[in-house]
């Protein structure tokens, strides 16, 4: 079932209020590069985000090297931004 977009407003103050979040040049998808002190760090980090991905249904895109952990949002059934982004960067926030 398709997801509407999130609107350029609603986009913008997510951006303001989480400035650690890049807008990807096509502007379908927002990114962070997220760093912690060791690879246990990082995978622990990971593992929260994985459970709350699988309980909310809504799953990032991501890297991880090492210490470093690459994440990109975007809602394939919106074919770019949707309130699930939003609410998923903000909930990761709160899991760092
Ligand atoms: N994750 C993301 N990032 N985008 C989606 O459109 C999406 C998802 N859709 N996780 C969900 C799963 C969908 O495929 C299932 C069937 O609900």
């Amino acid at each position: 079932m398709p997801i509407p977009r999130l609107s350029e407003s609603a986009r913008d103050a997510l951006l303001a209020e989480l400035p650690d979040w890049k807008l990807r040049d096509d502007g379908l998808a927002i990114e962070h590069d997220f760093k912690f002190a060791d690879f246990s760090e990082a995978f622990g980090f990971m593992a929260r985000v994985a459970l709350y991905a699988e309980k909310v249904d809504h799953h990032p895109e991501w890297s991880n090297v090492y210490n470093r952990v690459h994440i990109t949002l975007t809602t394939h059934d919106a074919g770019g931004l949707s309130q699930r982004d939003d609410d998923m960067a903000r909930a990761i926030a709160a899991m760092l």
